[in-house]
């Protein structure tokens, strides 16, 4: 296996002071942040997809990219693609990697040749696993969105048959999963919505899904799978409308067949934004909800309605992401996984890199302003005492379940008005302490 980066050599952590484009300011693997090393609580993981198989391609025009990784023949190109992978991910101290079988290896003739295929691309990497146990797979799935068989969706198919393949696909990317020891499987419902209701039965569509992912589940525990499923809210896009649109309308809908146990969420950014939420919206949800799991790092255009997978730079929006991630405990089996793709006009191999570097030293920037926010302890303690009123009195009734609706009306008529009992939402002050945090690092 040869060198495909020969320009590129590990990416040193240099510090804030460094104008060197190749090194590492803010992302210091081995220093401790919140209890924990950087390496341990930010976890990235590298994007097959995007970073592996994406060249450009947009819908007005070709790859701009090269991503042959000098091979021609898919098979070869698959291990290739393996060899560069793990290249980039020792480069950039990247641990995790997350897939879609079809990622690491196409669909050839028929349903068997294509597992046969994925098995020789899974076997391989499992070899380079074992020798560099530091890289690990964070989370797995299927491709059942691209092939015209899904055009009318995988689960929610009109026709059994496509349910059924899209089952056997499942089948097979849980194996792969397990065989790389993932402690993850996502669905992410890319065509599993509809254009328009007047060709569709919601009702049976939404059974389905439902169905294929208790069957999903009940396999992958019964090969002995302990690891997490996640389900990936998206609003739209490739679909008119999906029907995992956001955090709270897929608990309700796991809620609904009894799944809920089984499933956390794996929060995208520019999903949120989609849906027309912040990020950090949807990380609270999640994590209030017991539904926390791991995160796709990126970010959308404000100015553009589609999800652009751009790699995150935002750092206001990291730090709230990590101060969302910090206060649900941290990662357990998630991790930041970078579903991003470098712009059409970033197209050279250090583009790669430079990406990478980006997005990695912004969430390592978010991570220390969210562990100052949380020492500093302003902002926790205004909401603590904002709502002081539940911790005594006729609040501590409410919760403790003693107060009854006549408690409450004798309580309101001796009391009289009462909007002498709220205090300032203080808004403006707390956004001035964050950037008094963000810049005080
Ligand atoms: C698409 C998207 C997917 C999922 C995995 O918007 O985010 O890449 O993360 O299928
Ligand atoms: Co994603």
């Amino acid at each position: 296996m040869g060198e495909f980066f020969k320009g590129i050599g590990k990416i040193p952590y240099e510090g804030k002071n460094s104008a060197n484009p190749l090194a590492f300011k803010y992302y210091n693997p081995e220093e401790v942040v919140g209890g924990k090393t950087m390496r341990e609580q930010l976890k990235f993981a590298l994007s097959w997809w995007h970073t592996m198989g994406g060249d450009g391609t947009d819908m007005f025009g070709v790859g701009t990219a090269d991503k042959t990784w000098g091979q021609t023949d898919p098979s070869a190109r698959a291990k290739a693609k393996v060899d560069a992978a793990f290249e980039i991910m020792d480069k950039l101290s990247i641990d995790y990697f997350c897939f879609h079988d079809r990622d690491l290896s196409p669909e050839y003739g028929s349903l068997s040749e294509t597992n046969a295929k994925l098995d020789e691309v899974t076997d391989y990497i499992a070899e380079k696993m074992k020798a560099d146990p530091t890289k690990k797979c964070l989370w797995g799935t299927a491709k059942c969105f691209d092939h015209p068989r899904y055009m009318h969706g995988a689960g929610t198919s009109p026709s059994a048959d496509v349910f059924a393949f899209a089952a056997a696909q499942i089948k097979k990317a849980i194996d792969a999963t397990v065989k790389l020891g993932g402690n993850g499987y996502v669905f992410w419902g890319g065509r599993e919505g509809y254009e328009t209701l007047l060709n569709t039965d919601m009702g049976l569509e939404l059974d389905n899904m439902a169905r294929l992912m208790r069957l999903a589940v009940d396999y992958a525990r019964s090969i002995g799978y302990t690891g997490d499923f996640y389900v990936e809210p998206k609003p739209k896009e490739p679909t008119k409308h999906q029907y995992d649109f956001d955090t709270a309308t897929v608990l309700g809908f796991l809620r609904k067949y009894g799944l809920d146990k089984d499933f956390k969420m794996n929060i995208e950014a520019n999903h949120a934004t989609l849906a027309q939420h912040t990020f950090q919206h949807e990380l609270r949800v999640a994590r209030v909800n017991g539904a926390f799991g791991s995160i796709d790092a990126n970010q959308g255009d404000t100015l553009l309605g589609w999800d652009t997978d751009q790699f995150p730079t935002n750092v206001y929006e990291t730090a709230l992401c990590m101060y969302e991630v910090l206060k649900a405990g941290g990662f357990t089996n998630g991790g930041l996984n970078f579903d991003a793709k470098a712009r059409r006009g970033s197209f050279t191999p250090e583009d790669i890199f430079h990406s990478y570097i980006a997005g990695m030293d912004s969430f390592a920037l978010g991570l220390k302003i969210a562990d100052r926010m949380i020492s500093d302890g302003r902002i926790d303690k205004f909401v603590e005492d904002r709502y002081s009123s539940w911790t005594t009195g006729i609040g501590k009734d409410i919760i403790d379940g003693r107060a009854t609706m006549a408690d409450l009306e004798k309580y309101a008529l001796s009391k009289g008005e009462v909007t002498a009992s709220l205090g300032s939402g203080r808004q403006e002050m707390l956004e001035a302490v964050m950037n008094n945090i963000m810049f005080s690092l």
